[in-house]
């Protein structure tokens, strides 16, 4: 079917920021939406979002000139094309652009179209997203969440400088297990704050704002919020960190004002270890700084038979970075989000790569995120595993949950949950 028309407008994410949102409308008239999410703490080799730097509107973050991109020479490129074409407009569209990083029409601008082409295609098919996105699978995991409990760095002001605090449910046997164990520790989480007058508030992901004075006391408290729960830490939930390691780095080294230190690349690793082998830590995101690639290496040689090492700001879901990062051994795992790299087709080839090394992806939202559930649908397209959205609060986190409920429901039995058992494939690669 025919795409008829192309429109765009401006809505808010969740921060209240503009983002565009973009609408395909095919010839029967079947509309498709494609809202574009925003990060705070983005990796600098990610695509370009255009904003309009005009300090009179909306303090220089409007999209008027994306949307403009839209509406004008992008439609004229797309209109006309067959919605089923999603690889070809995709492609179309990032030529159209002509640099490396979609600088020019803006990635916020070919993302909200690609996400729309593709919502559009499924609604004329008659069919859930997670079944006409990537068709060369067989589409039917659930992914296994990491879900966050504690967010700090540039989503809480630096109440912590290592910006997430996340759980896994590794021993869950099913996907409402894990949700259901989250919601107990959350829970306890909370009394414990509360109690103890810590809670400042929520960030940006929805989880804890708190008031510590040191990691370790985090750790500490993350730690005993699972066991008061009832819970063992490492057997049935265990911890995973976002430490997005290139805001921390200055000077060759890495600095942690909350604790009052700064290390040397290799007192960081050290750091760093020990915090694994003391907190159950089974998974590390942006250990390093994107450019300290040493690093990466030595952190990956030393423990990524058992942690899983992911690279966000470091892969930014380019393909030819990870290509690096694989023949590098920089890591183990990628952090895909669609807006780093800016179209449907270019992110699931990030998917596809990774898992061709034997590397586990993990689909992740933006910490500027819509009321959309598109990336639920993407970790189920294509298998990718694990699913990581913010918090286990606010809407527009608890829409990703929910959709994939709604998906394991519809699937009923052919769904299957991955569970802890993914990380087994990190001692096979
Ligand atoms: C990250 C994301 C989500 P942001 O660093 O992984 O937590 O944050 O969208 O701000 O880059
Ligand atoms: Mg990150």
């Amino acid at each position: 079917m025919k795409i008829k028309d192309i429109d765009a407008y401006q809505i808010f994410d969740s921060r209240g920021q503009p983002t565009v949102e973009a609408v395909v409308t095919l010839e029967n008239g079947v509309k498709g939406f494609g809202l574009v999410p925003s990060g705070a703490s983005t990796g600098q080799f990610e695509a370009i979002e255009l904003r309009d730097g005009d300090p009179k509107c909306f303090a220089g973050k409007s999209v008027k000139q994306a949307i403009a991109h839209i509406k004008g020479e992008l439609a004229h490129l797309v209109v006309g094309l067959d919605v089923s074409e999603q690889r070809l407009i995709d492609k179309s569209m990032c030529e159209l652009d002509g640099t490396d990083n979609k600088s020019r029409l803006g990635a916020n601008a070919i993302l909200g179209i690609s996400l729309a082409v593709a919502n559009a295609n499924a609604k004329h098919l008659e069919q859930p997203l997670y079944q006409t996105l990537d068709n060369h699978c067989d589409n039917s995991l659930i992914p296994l969440p990491e879900i966050q409990l504690v967010g700090g760095g540039a989503h809480a002001q630096w109440c912590t400088d290592i910006q997430d605090f996340l759980l896994i449910v590794n021993g869950a046997k099913s996907y409402q297990e894990c949700l259901e164990v989250t919601y107990n520790v959350y829970q306890q989480g909370e009394k414990l704050l509360k109690a103890r007058g810590l809670l400042a508030g929520c960030a940006d992901e929805g989880g804890f704002w708190p008031n510590f004075n040191s990691h370790e006391e985090i750790f500490e408290f993350v730690i005993e919020a699972i066991e008061k729960a009832n819970y063992v830490p490492g057997k049935d939930v265990s911890l995973s960190l976002d430490i997005a390691a290139s805001d921390l780095y200055r000077d060759n080294k890495y600095h942690l004002p909350l604790d009052g230190k700064s290390y040397s690349p290799e007192q960081f690793l050290q750091l760093i270890l020990n915090w694994c082998e003391k907190y159950h830590v089974l998974s590390i995101e942006d250990p390093f700084a994107d450019t300290d690639e040493p690093m990466w290496q030595a952190l990956t040689e030393q423990i990524g038979d058992k942690v899983q090492i992911i690279g966000d700001d470091l892969f930014t879901t380019n393909k030819v970075r990870i290509q690096h990062g694989i023949e590098n051994k920089l890591a183990n795992s990628v952090l895909i989000k669609l807006n780093q790299i800016g179209t449907v087709s270019e992110t699931i080839d990030a998917i596809r790569l990774t898992q061709s090394a034997g590397w586990l992806p993990v689909v992740s939202a933006r910490s500027g995120e819509t009321e959309d559930a598109f990336i639920s649908h993407l970790a189920v397209a294509t298998n990718a595993g694990q699913l990581k959205v913010g918090s286990f609060t606010r809407s527009e986190r608890m829409v990703k949950w929910n959709e994939l409920i709604r998906i394991q429901h519809q699937q009923s039995l052919r769904a299957k949950f991955i569970g802890g058992e993914i990380y087994q494939s990190l001692t096979k690669g």
